[in-house]
Parts: structure tokens; sequence; C-alpha cells
């Protein structure tokens, strides 16, 4: 009997995980909103179900509806691809309570990581750089307080435990702030996340975002595959993604991928997962870890040979999978760029229909996107349209091919941030390498008009 892998998701990403799914001989099931009948994924699923209306809450999030397709068509697992119900700790938990494998960490790893202090100190313990801080319950007395934030240094931030990708932060420049963003920070997470607790950290003014993929078996075996660059990025939405990252202190390196390595060894880790960096002047701060599977990681699969939605559903249904360091080599530079359905100016979504659309092709040039001539990008989900990666020998020869590859790259009918992506790849910023993550916002958008 083969296996029978659910995918619990829409769009690019259902697309790579039934393509890998294939290459398994693994059947599947696709589930679908009202708003997606028109998915390319769903031509080449062996079974669909429609789990409700397109509101993501009534489909794509809705716990109950997806596991009743799972029970309906008598799954094996689970694949929750990112976004979603991925990193949500009780589907994990509801999906093994049904009897169905959910295609990541164990439950409790999701929740330990999705609460950023437990994560830290995970982090902490295992040898990873964190930044400094202060992690420990917030002293009643004020005087207190401010002798910590003191002691750590202005500007300092502070972070809700419960936050994470962005939500629940603020800067705090001087003592005269520090209550009151503290209070304001922990009443806004008690309403977003129903948590209130909050950290400290030291403000990392300009940093470049780096970020680690492992790859662990839940035995204890976990490799790394290098680190990709994500620094290029609007309002905690990455645009460009490269690997490996470049100019990077080979010795902090080498120290954090051992410790990012005994992180996954000591808490049995399954799965693919990130661990992601602040790098500043030669240094790791680790941030958070995200347990899922992320858009970028074709650079990554480029770069190494190694197939991460793969080795995903192999780990996950016991299927024969050696982890070993020695065996990953790495090649040459490949640099990723995400087209979205948006204004190039101002950012602002542009569903509608595709009238007429051209793919790029050629040596050292892939494209996921499940777009095609005559779809209608529906307005429900976020606005990824496709991405189209590049790999060559250096990272200048990456972005010639970019800048080949969008040159014969077209969309119709909708807007896209594609002339966004041809501007960055001509700019000397950019190629230079020298952008960190406060570049787009606060030069070049700001440059350019
Ligand atoms: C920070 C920081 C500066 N200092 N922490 C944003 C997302 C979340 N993962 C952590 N984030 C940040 N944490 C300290 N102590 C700056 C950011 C940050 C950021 C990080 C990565 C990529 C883009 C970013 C954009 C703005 C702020």
């Amino acid at each position: 009997m083969p296996f029978k892998v659910l995918i619990a998701n829409r769009g690019e990403i259902a697309l790579r995980a039934i393509r890998a799914c294939k290459e398994l001989n693994i059947s599947t099931v696709s589930v679908y909103s009202e708003g997606d009948k028109d998915l390319k994924h769903l031509k080449f699923s062996d079974e669909t179900v429609c789990i409700g209306p397109a509101s993501p809450l009534e489909s794509y999030l809705n716990t109950p509806a997806i596991l009743s397709a799972a029970e309906l068509t008598q799954v094996d697992a689970i694949y929750p691809g990112y976004g979603f119900l991925a990193e949500d700790s009780n589907f994990a938990e509801m999906c093994e309570k049904s009897g169905f494998k959910f295609i990541g960490p164990s439950p409790e790893t999701i929740k330990s990581m999705g609460d950023k202090i437990t994560a830290k100190t995970l982090a902490e313990n295992s040898g990873i750089q964190i930044v400094p801080g202060y992690k420990e319950d917030i002293p009643d007395d004020e005087e207190e307080f401010k002798a910590i934030a003191k002691k750590i240094g202005y500007p300092i931030m502070i972070k809700a435990t419960a936050g994470g990708g962005g939500r629940g932060m603020r800067v705090v420049k001087s003592e005269e702030d520090l209550i009151s963003s503290a209070e304001i920070t922990m009443q806004e997470a008690k309403i977003a996340f129903g948590n209130e607790k909050i950290y400290l950290e030291k403000f990392i003014a300009n940093p470049r975002h780096i970020e680690i993929q492992v790859v662990g078996d839940g035995k204890g075996h976990a490799i790394h595959l290098g680190t990709r660059d994500c620094s290029m990025q609007r309002r905690h939405q990455k645009i460009i993604e490269e690997a490996p990252a470049q100019n990077i202190d080979e010795s902090s390196l080498n120290q954090t991928y051992e410790a990012c390595i005994n992180l996954c060894k000591k808490i049995k880790y399954e799965g693919a997962g990130t661990i992601e960096f602040l790098y500043e002047d030669g240094q790791f701060y680790f941030i958070e870890m995200n347990t899922r599977i992320q858009v970028e990681h074709p650079v990554t699969e480029m770069i190494t040979g190694f197939d991460i939605v793969k080795a995903q559903l192999r780990i996950a249904l016991g299927l024969d999978i050696k982890l070993d360091q020695n065996s990953i080599k790495f090649f040459g530079h490949a640099v990723e760029c995400r087209i979205n359905a948006e204004d190039p100016e101002t950012f602002q979504p542009s569903p509608g229909k595709i009238t007429k659309m051209h793919i790029p092709g050629g040596f050292g040039i892939r494209y996921d996107s499940h777009i095609y001539g005559g779809y209608i990008v529906p307005p429900y989900y976020d606005s990824l349209l496709a991405k189209i990666i590049t790999l060559a020998n250096t990272r200048n020869s990456a972005i010639k091919r970019m800048i080949s590859a969008l040159d014969e790259f077209f969309i119709e009918g909708i807007k896209t941030n594609h002339p966004l992506h041809q501007k960055l790849m001509h700019d000397d910023t950019f190629v230079n390498n020298e952008h960190t993550i406060n570049y787009l916002e606060t030069e070049f958008l700001k440059n350019d008009s």
C-alpha cells in the first residue's frame, strides 16, 4: 500500500508538495476552498476535497474541516506547508490524536519554539549566541525594571514572548519611554496572543537577516544546509533571498553551525526547520526558530541539491533517510525573487485575471509557481504568485542570470512587483551585497521616488 498524504495548503507550496509526493510514489489529497477551484495543483492531485468558503478562517484554518477531509479520504499524514496551520501546535496535536501523522516537528517542539523566551533558552543552552537582554519575569518595582533596562543599554527592544515574525515588538530609545512602552506591548500582546508576557533585548540597529536551514530525523540525527541571506525585505515580508549568505565571519559561522546541530540533536528535532539570526559586526544573534518549510527553501535546495520537501516526507513517513553532514556539498550561489500580485510602488494587493503571461527558462533557472494564463488571482490570500530562482557559479553570475530571467518573464492583467525586482537587480547596494534589513524601506524606496 502506498502512502497517502493530505496537503493542507494552497498555491505554489501545495504544488511543490505534490511534485515531491509524485517522486516518492505517495498519493495525494488536496483540500481547497470555494475560492480556489481553479488552482493548478488540483489537476495533479489524486483526490480533491472542498473544505469550505474562500475565507481562510473557514477553510485553510478550519481544523475540523481539514480533519474531516483526512478521515473521509483515509490519509496517513498531513502536510502543512507554510503559513496557515503550519506552526499551530494545537493543530499538530489534533492531527496526531485523530490518527494522522503531522509532517513536521512534535506539537511540544512547535509550542516551545512558538514561545520566544522558551526558544531563546533552548538555543542558549545549546551554545547558540543570543541577543543580550533579559528574559526573567519583569519585576513589579519600576526602579528595579529601569535598572535592568539600563544595564542592557539603550536602545532596547521589548518583545512579546508569544510574538515573532515582527509581531508584538517595540523599540525603546530611552528610560523615559520604558514603562509606557512595556505596558503598551503587554496590553497588545494580551489582546493579540492571549499572553502578556514580555522580554527585553538590546536593539540591534542595522543587521543582516541570516538564517540556517536544518533538518532532523526525530531520532537525534541532524544536519544543516548552510545559510540564507534574507535581508531584502519590507514590513517583515522578504522579497529577495539568497544562499549562501556572503561575507560572513567563518569562525562565527562554524561555531553557530555546530550549536544549531547541538540544539536539533538535543531536542530530537524532526523535519525541516530554520534558525533565524541577526548578523552584525561579525556576530550572530539568535532571534527565533521556525518549525516549518519556508518560502525561500529553494535557494538552499539549489546550492546543495538536497530536496528538503522530499526529506520532510521521508522523515515523517518513516522512509529510509540518512542525514549525513559529510554528504552535503555546497555549489555556487542561488538568488530568489518573489513575484507578488501587488502594485510595485504602493504595495497594494492586485488580485484579478492574468490575461497573458510568459515563464522564463534556461540553464540554472528554476520557476516555482501555480499561476497560468487565464488564472484569476483571488483576493483572499497572500499575494505570492511565483518564485524565480537562479543558480550560478558566483553571486554576480546568479544576479546576471536573474536579470535575464526577469527580462523573459511577463504577466499581464494584474500589477506585480516585477519592475521592483528589475530595479533591485541593478541596484549598486544590492549588487555589492551592502544591504541590511533596513535598506529597502529606509533607503531604496525613499531615494527612488
Ligand atoms: C530584532 C531587531 C533588532 N534588535 N531584535 C523582526 C522579526 C523578528 N523575527 C525579529 N525582528 C527583529 N528583531 C533586536 N534585538 C530587528 C528585527 C527586525 C528584523 C529582523 C529580521 C528581518 C527583518 C527585520 C525588520 C525589522 C526589524
